[in-house]
């Protein structure tokens, strides 16, 4: 596609290339300390440390992928292929930022249910089944059903540039093809009563090498938002990503942007939906209540316990940069919330 700027892959920075599975363990996380950023704990951004662009790149990983850089395969394969490219609406951009290449958004991934290692989900990820892929949808909605990916994929498709923030400080821009969630939500014709929204991850100790290994966690992971979130206009659910559907290690085959909001509260591999008139809980908030809240917008002068977030580093061009209030989003956000949300 015209709008990708190909770069060669493994430009990650040494730092950020580091395993966040060394540093972690069992005992932190059970002490409460939780997951993630503890990889990039060891960085001085914003004081006057080294530049990471200017870091020794990271040793380039050996084997197949460094050899013979791999196509980002679509998990569904063919199917649906046709519905890509999606036309872009190009009321979502991204100013002067540029796009994170593929390759290096899909090899840099969170996705706990395979790995920690985020460079070694992709590997994992691949060839795992998401056909036939089914989600259930119930609660505060007059039609219960369960949907599946014809039902999904009848919603027009369209691409979006949005700007994406993890907790653990590293961004990315990343060309997202879906459709607003909030069109998904009306298809279930919500009740009055209904005020939140769950969504509930896949869940497969066979298939998920990550949910075995690591039982501490509360697995399926889930996630929640109050509904006047769900229906903005910028929360978006996801199929594709750089004009095809997506690969498995983004979340295939349909997962949630929210791109005001720390990546954790888009949710991967959707298998359910509830609609609720009471807050749900969410699998972060509930293994480390101080570390990480339900609303979880990305706000620069709201430190993590651990880490300020003052500043964010750009895993494709390594340059480090201001955090913006609703990670540059405000402007359309900022009259959903009175302030006092964490
Ligand atoms: N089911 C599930 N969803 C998830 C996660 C996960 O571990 N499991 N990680 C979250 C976090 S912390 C981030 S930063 C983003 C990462 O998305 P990406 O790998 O597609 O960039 O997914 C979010 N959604
Ligand atoms: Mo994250």
């Amino acid at each position: 596609m015209a709008n990708l700027r190909k770069r060669p892959a493994w430009e990650l920075p040494e730092r950020l290339a580091t395993p966040e599975s060394i540093y972690s363990n069992r005992r932190r996380v059970l002490a409460g300390l939780g997951w993630g950023g503890v990889g990039l704990g060891g960085l001085a951004l914003g004081l006057g440390g080294r530049s990471l662009a200017a870091a020794p790149q990271a040793t380039a990983p050996k084997g197949d992928a460094d050899a013979e850089p791999a196509m980002i395969e679509p998990a569904l394969g063919k199917s649906f292929s046709d519905r890509f490219p999606a036309p872009r609406n190009e009321a979502f951009g991204l100013g002067e930022r540029g796009l994170t290449p593929e390759m290096i958004g899909s090899r840099y991934n969170n996705f706990y249910e395979f790995t920690t290692d985020k460079q070694g989900v992709w590997k994992l990820a691949q060839g795992y089944p998401v056909e036939p892929w089914t989600i259930q949808v119930t609660g505060r909605v007059r039609k219960h059903k369960t949907i599946g990916l014809e039902e999904i994929f009848a919603f027009p498709l369209e691409e979006r540039l949005y700007r994406f923030r993890c907790v653990e400080r590293w961004a990315m821009q990343v060309p997202w093809t879906g459709f607003p969630l909030r069109k998904l939500i009306e298809s279930f014709d919500p009740l009055a009563s209904a005020k939140y929204v769950r969504f509930v991850s896949v869940e497969d100790k066979e298939g998920l090498p990550g949910q075995r290994s690591q039982p501490w966690y509360p697995w399926p992971y889930f996630e929640g938002l109050r509904l006047d979130e769900a229906m903005h206009e910028l929360a978006f659910v996801v199929v594709g990503s750089y004009g095809h559907a997506l690969p498995m290690q983004h979340g295939a085959p349909l997962r949630i942007a929210m791109p005001w909001k720390y990546g954790y509260k888009s949710p991967k591999s959707i298998v359910a939906i509830e609609l609720s008139d009471r807050k749900p809980a969410t699998f972060w908030n509930d293994s480390a209540p101080s570390e990480y809240g339900f609303y979880s917008n990305v706000e620069p002068t709201k430190p993590h316990p651990r880490w300020s977030q003052a500043m964010e580093q750009d895993i494709g061009t390594g340059e480090q940069r201001k955090t913006l209030p609703y990670n540059g989003y405000a402007e359309q956000v900022a009259g959903l919330y009175n302030g006092s949300e964490f």
